[in-house]
């Protein structure tokens, strides 16, 4: 065990018992200890940072993954005070937020107004997850150092080791993260998660850069900069790149109040889909809340206003509903205040009611002159909307003859589905199999007690760029909706679902990795609790066979091949590659994909609301280049899915 300071007080006693406390429930402050836990550490950081930025004093962050598996934050903000602490008299400002719980920014006077408030448990929490921290901060013309170990002892005092680069100021911290907390899946950092997320902190933070350099063997080496002058204006328009805009413009409006205040970006597509994304602090709300209530109300209340004063819509027409209005709209709010409430299931819910008020009177106000101000833009979006509530009624329409034909709820399963025996949706599975080929050997080879398979043809209707009554008319979704059997869109109902695993059976080609997106985009945009819920996977086929002997042996990946070669070593073998679920037969088919007790399966997961979005539309959006680009590079992308 590292040494502890010289003098042993009672308080340092009491900062060990608070470390302590975070290391016996990590989840508690983190969230849980696995990936998302540990990616938490580096957002905990990053997010000091950024409140930093936010009161102004700081214009760069940088965040290096290291070579030996440590994580270093840079900052060029005011720096972590370096003077005794007030309360901690022996010690430094730096010791102290690094090791007593929620010390953050609460001191000094000048604390800020607006914090995190969900991520916002202090580096502290890092320290005592931590097998090792080091601290520098540039401040007062000099570079001083502290250091820390087994989850945030201090090794000895703060020190200055030296100047600070000229008219320098500011902190860096750099940690390696605890094997043994995060011991279920590693301490290995997933660029990509963590790209993802300071992207979109960059886009929240207007002018704020923030670099990402990956220095771990065998990864991307080059820099990754995010500067967005346009704040979430460049959000909107990065969002909707891939598709194509209704028009040019992206509307902009904010408003403060107090200690509060609310930040809009908005632009239509010509698409069908609802983008609003929106934040408190920084943090997404993927459950929406209070402000994005306030927003949806004032839109639709604006949007007809005008649209009646303009003759768009007749007197005696009906109002135009939230929901057409919204048709391929995407928006970002962005709100800050001090003490923001997160609720929901996913913490992820804004629950602050001043919230509603605020946005809504904001909306109510700026968007009605923005309509005012952009007549051409704003008679191209209520065009859009009327066309919209057309598509709907028709809709309607078309689903009140569905119901008729087939008054009994959960009857009328398509006639393509071999149906399991079994009705308890807990122990149920369907398959979705592509081809009919590869349909019937999955017949043969299933569990039919547990396993319903369902052959679908060829390419089901990208629903990224169909309206919903033309999405009803396509059998293959029919077939989907009524096999799964709880509904579509708004009405999906969990509760009702016939299986708990909806398996998606592809070929492991250009042509399989496209219908797998296909039906991933239509689970995501017709049925996302199914999504969110865990219960969309897809069967791993393997890419691999070869023969032992007489005995022919299946292998998953590449990874399982080259275990198979040392296992084997020095023999040689030859390898043949699957491509289709076709060169199987059903006994094989069913011992390597699907049988339960020896097959690997996918569990979708969606990381970040927004950037999934912006992952779907890339694949399935208007922009035909990038769309068969994304589609070939990341054939074998698991970017959101998590095993
Ligand atoms: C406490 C008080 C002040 C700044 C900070 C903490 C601070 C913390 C971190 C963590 C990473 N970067 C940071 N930058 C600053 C206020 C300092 C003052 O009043 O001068």
């Amino acid at each position: 065990m590292a040494q502890i300071t010289e003098s042993y007080g009672a308080k340092d006693l009491q900062v060990l018992e608070g470390l302590e406390a975070v290391r016996k429930r990590p989840g508690m402050y983190i969230g849980s200890t696995g990936l998302n836990g540990l990616h938490h550490l580096v957002y905990e950081v990053v997010d000091n940072s950024v409140d930093e930025a936010m009161a102004g004093h700081c214009t760069l962050i940088e965040i290096d993954l290291l070579a030996d598996g440590g994580c270093r934050v840079s900052d060029n903000g005011r720096g972590i005070p370096v003077d005794p602490h007030p309360k901690y008299k022996d010690k430094s400002g730096v010791e102290v937020v690094l090791t007593v719980l929620h010390a953050g920014g609460k001191f000094g006077g000048s604390g800020y107004k607006v914090s995190g408030g969900l991520h916002g448990v202090g580096v502290s929490v890092v320290n005592a997850l931590s097998v090792r921290v080091i601290v520098e901060v540039d401040r007062d013309a000099k570079r001083h150092r502290i250091e820390f170990a087994d989850g945030g002892r201090p090794t000895g005092r703060l020190e200055i080791v030296g100047d600070a680069p000229k008219g320098r100021t500011g902190t860096t911290v750099t940690f390696w993260p605890d094997p043994t907390v995060f011991h279920s899946e590693g301490t290995e950092f997933r660029a990509q998660t963590l790209v993802e997320r300071l992207q979109m902190m960059a886009f929240l933070n207007k002018g704020l850069e923030i670099r990402f350099r990956d220095q771990r063997p065998g990864h991307e080496a080059e820099p990754k900069v995010y500067k967005y002058d346009g704040g979430i204006e460049d959000f909107v328009r990065h969002l909707n790149a891939s598709k194509e805009s209704l028009f040019k413009r992206v509307g902009y409006y904010h408003s403060a109040e107090d200690t509060q205040e609310v930040e809009v970006a908005f632009q239509w597509n010509t698409g069908y889909h609802e983008g609003i994304h929106s934040f408190a602090n920084g943090i997404a709300t993927n459950e929406g809340g209070m402000h994005e209530e306030g927003f949806k109300k004032a839109l639709t209340n604006a949007v007809n206003k005008y649209a009646k004063a303009r003759s768009l819509l007749k007197d005696k027409d009906d109002n135009l509903l939230g929901e057409d209005i919204r048709e391929g709209l995407t928006a970002i709010i962005s709100v800050r205040l001090a003490e923001p409430q997160f609720e929901g299931q996913t913490k992820a819910k804004l629950g602050n009611v001043s919230m509603r008020s605020l946005v809504e009177r904001a909306t109510n106000e700026k968007l009605v002159d923005w309509l005012e101000e952009h007549p051409p833009e704003a008679r191209q979006l209520v065009q859009k909307a009327i066309q919209a509530a057309r598509a709907r009624i028709a809709a309607r329409q078309a689903r009140d003859a569905t119901r008729r034909k087939s008054p009994l709820e959960g009857a009328g399963l398509p006639g393509k589905l071999t149906d399991c025996a079994s009705r308890d949706a807990r122990e149920a599975e369907l398959f979705i199999v592509e081809g009919d080929s590869a349909g019937g050997s999955a017949i043969k080879a299933r569990d039919p007690r547990t396993q319903a398979i369902l052959p679908i043809r060829g390419k089901i209707l990208n629903v990224e760029r169909a309206r919903v009554d033309k999405m009803l008319k396509n059998n293959e979704v029919e077939a989907l909706v009524k096999a799964v059997g709880a509904g579509f869109g708004e009405e999906f109902d969990l509760e009702k679902i016939r299986y708990n695993k909806v398996v998606i059976m592809c070929d492991a080609d250009v042509d399989g990795s496209h219908i797998r997106t296909l039906l991933l985009t239509f689970f995501y945009r017709q049925m996302e609790p199914l999504v969110s819920a865990g219960c969309v996977y897809i069967a791993q086929p393997p890419l691999f066979s070869t023969a032992v002997g007489k005995e022919k042996v299946y292998l998953k990946d590449e990874a399982a091949r080259d275990a198979f070669l040392v296992e084997h070593a020095p023999k040689r073998f030859e390898f043949s590659r699957l491509k289709g679920l076709g060169e199987m037969d059903w006994q094989e088919l069913g011992a390597t994909t699907m049988d339960a007790s020896r097959r690997t399966l996918l569990q979708v997961t969606v990381e970040q609301a927004s950037i999934a979005d912006e992952v779907m539309s890339t694949l399935m959006g208007d922009v035909v280049e990038l769309r068969k680009q994304f589609i070939i590079t990341n054939a074998s992308d698991v970017r959101f899915l998590d095993i």
